[in-house]
């Protein structure tokens, strides 16, 4: 540390014995915080960001199998444990928690939100699940076995997307910026801007957090990005425009509220639970490089349960698709 070296050159210039005492004294206290450890709350540390910013390797997803989804469910969060799946549905009086059967959709338990709320991101803390809303400020926190009301936690802001990686709850609110929140006070200690190729990525969506990485559906995207939260870098770009087109063809449905929405991670054989709102299907994932591939097709692979889905050609695109990306009213805006 160069500190002390610098506050003793200084001390030799003063000639007053009461100024060498004060200086001495000045000279003790730098020498103390000198010799502290580095605070461990300061910010973390950010790569140089004048260095190339990566390209996101292109990825597509390869359905292991199809499964049924309420269409009713808006859906707007995913969490999965042990066979156990937690769903957070939106919409104001449409809102609410549940646990689904995943294999059939059927919903085996639920707790209405109330119609002031319009339900958002859920994320699975010990035997706690916490449940954002969008506009109203106010997360739940409910026993993930009995759905029993334990608190409230109020946050400044919206509430989108919602994760816990085992230390800390990551959250989105619809910017381009991931908010570290302390898992128990919720306190903000940390926010991660988030690019892709070193463009600001906004409207990051439901999350799901797996080891250090934290992946994020894109309101009204076709594609799930995977981000480093160290860096806010978007590492993968996972082009989902596959099951996207499948269901739209397959139900007729165009309304491009309905989009993909709902990542749940199965650690077990790490796979992904995949879904999207209002969408009648449910689908187990893998994510798979298509870089070297000569067509970049995705081709349905696996059993399905209850349908298989065409081939569609996915293209990996550096740039996101627009297609849904349309000016509206702000009363369809209401529709998140
Ligand atoms: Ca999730």
């Amino acid at each position: 540390m160069s500190r002390p070296v610098v506050g003793a050159g200084r001390t030799a210039a003063v000639h007053t014995a009461a100024a060498r005492i004060a200086a001495i004294g000045a000279l003790l206290v730098t020498a103390h915080f000198a010799a502290a450890p580095t605070p461990t709350a300061a910010a973390p540390t950010r790569p140089n960001r004048a260095a190339q910013f990566p390209t996101p390797r292109a990825m597509t997803v390869e359905v292991l199998a199809t499964h049924p989804h309420d269409r009713t469910a808006y859906t707007q969060g995913l969490v999965w444990e042990d066979g156990t799946l937690w769903e957070s549905t939106g919409l104001n009086g449409q809102s609410t928690l549940r646990r689904v059967e995943p294999a059939t959709g059927a919903v085996l338990q639920q707790r209405d939100i109330g119609a002031a709320h319009f339900a958002e991101g859920l994320a699975r803390v010990g035997d706690r699940l916490i449940q954002l809303t969008w506009r109203t400020g106010k997360a739940f926190i409910w026993d993930k076995r009995s759905f029993e009301l334990l608190g409230e936690i109020a946050y400044g802001g919206e509430g989108w997307g919602l994760c816990h990686n085992g230390t800390d709850l990551i959250m989105s609110d619809g910017s381009d910026t991931l908010f570290v929140r302390d898992a128990t006070t919720f306190a903000i200690k940390d926010r991660v801007p988030v690019q892709i190729a070193g463009e600001p990525l906004a409207n990051l969506n439901e999350l799901e957090c797996v080891g250090d990485t934290v992946y994020a559906n894109v309101w009204r995207e076709t594609f799930i990005v995977r981000i480093d939260p160290a860096t806010g870098d978007v590492t993968e770009r996972i082009d989902g425009a596959v099951l996207d087109s499948a269901i739209r063809a397959k139900y007729g449905f165009h309304d491009p509220y309905d989009c993909l929405n709902g990542i749940a991670h199965v650690p077990e054989d790490d796979r992904f639970l995949v879904t999207g709102k209002h969408w009648p299907e449910l689908y187990e994932v893998r994510f798979r490089a298509i870089e070297g591939e000569p067509t970049g097709t995705a081709s349905p692979s696996g059993t399905s349960s209850a349908t298989s889905l065409p081939t569609v050609t996915a293209t990996a695109t550096k740039t996101p698709p627009r297609r849904w990306v349309i000016h509206l009213p702000w009363s369809a805006r209401s529709r998140r």
